[in-house]
């Protein structure tokens, strides 16, 4: 029997980034899942704190990204869709994890390498530990429901080595088979890169609003910040990422965004696409993202507005989420010898 899980942080609207990097891929592996699969989706909450958030913006964006996980077409009646933070066996477990946890492997993550490197004493002694031990609550978050597969991003696929390292290594530890080491399902999409800065990922916290296209823009919004997009001074079309973010950015948006049913991959497309100028190549992803967005924007307003069906189904969520972490809790506590 499988059981999928993933999370995404509550830290703003998500992004087309969001969408096509992961949420498009949760929402396709629900409606293809076989009966007997269990789905499992966070709001992490927990990780959004690691990075100080306003209260009342976090209470926000919260309700939001509830709404927006709805919005996609993910069912609350057939997947688990929950807020991190009503079910605290995810902290409990993470604890205890923590404990078993080498600081060493922790301090050579990736992300945790370029934080320390771009914080401002260059050693980490302003970094906070939530920030450090983030792949323990990570790995805790994957463990406690006994997750098969993983849908993750690229930039992800260090942390759930962790996970299975640190499933493992309470296993032998303790002994049997308490802990499940998960399978990590990388997403299709590449990274969809910001549309100011082409060589940073598109992100939800970035200060420059016109750097992400939001699943809630307008359309306007959208034509107006795709037509912003920063490209290069060469007039034609290629697809290079190295040399070529911007428009290579908009060509993966293309691909990723519906264009990739009749071409096998970017390069094909940018041939296709020959003789066409940045400006026409700008409107045709404005109109494909706008396809994209449209009803998924509809589909929020709505949700957004009906209150009490949204807690509702947060309530119900997290009910559930609640009885599948307990499973494992218990075993995990029992072995430990806590009870
Ligand atoms: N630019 C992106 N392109 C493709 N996939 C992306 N993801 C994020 N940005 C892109 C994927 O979205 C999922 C949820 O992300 P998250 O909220 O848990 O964390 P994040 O990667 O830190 O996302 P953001 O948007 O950049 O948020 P902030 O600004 O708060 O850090 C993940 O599967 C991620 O790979």
């Amino acid at each position: 029997r499988k059981t999928i899980f993933s999370g995404i942080q509550p830290t703003g609207v998500p992004h087309l980034g969001n969408y096509l990097g992961a949420l498009q891929q949760w929402v396709r592996l629900q409606n293809e899942a076989s009966p007997d699969t269990t789905l499992i989706y966070s709001l992490v909450d927990l990780h959004a704190i690691t990075i100080r958030q306003d209260p009342t913006q976090l209470r926000q964006w919260k309700k939001e990204s509830f709404a927006m996980l709805l919005a996609i077409g993910l069912d609350p009646k057939r997947s688990i869709i929950f807020h991190q933070s009503d079910v605290s066996a995810h902290a409990e477990l993470m604890w205890i994890l923590s404990c078993g946890a080498s600081t060493g492997y922790l301090g050579r993550m990736t992300q945790w390498k370029d934080k320390t490197a771009s914080s401002s004493s260059g050693s980490g002694g302003n970094l906070k530990l939530g920030l450090f031990s983030y792949p323990v609550l990570q790995a805790a978050d994957v463990l406690i429901h006994r997750a098969t597969h993983v849908p993750v991003g690229h930039d992800q696929a260090q942390h759930l080595e962790f996970a299975r390292q640190v499933a493992n290594g309470f296993n032998e530890t303790y002994g049997g088979d308490v802990l499940l080491p998960p399978e990590t399902l990388i997403s299709p999409a590449k990274r969809i890169m910001s549309l100011a800065e082409p060589k940073k990922k598109m992100s939800k916290s970035h200060a420059n609003l016109k750097s992400r296209l939001l699943l809630t823009d307008s359309d306007d919004a959208i034509r107006g910040k795709i037509k912003a997009a920063l490209t290069d001074s060469d007039a034609s079309l290629s697809y290079d990422p190295g040399q070529r973010p911007g428009v290579s950015n908009l060509l993966d948006i293309l691909f990723y965004s519906g264009e990739m049913i009749d071409f096998e991959d970017q390069v094909e497309l940018a041939k296709h696409l020959e003789g066409h100028s940045i400006k026409a190549l700008k409107e045709k992803v404005a109109l494909t993202v706008i396809n994209v967005v449209a009803p998924i924007r509809a589909d929020f307003d709505r949700l957004l507005h009906d209150e009490a069906a949204l807690e509702a189904a947060a309530h119900d969520g997290a009910e559930k989420a609640r009885k599948s972490a307990q499973v494992t809790l218990e075993s995990v506590k029992k072995a430990v010898g806590l009870f």
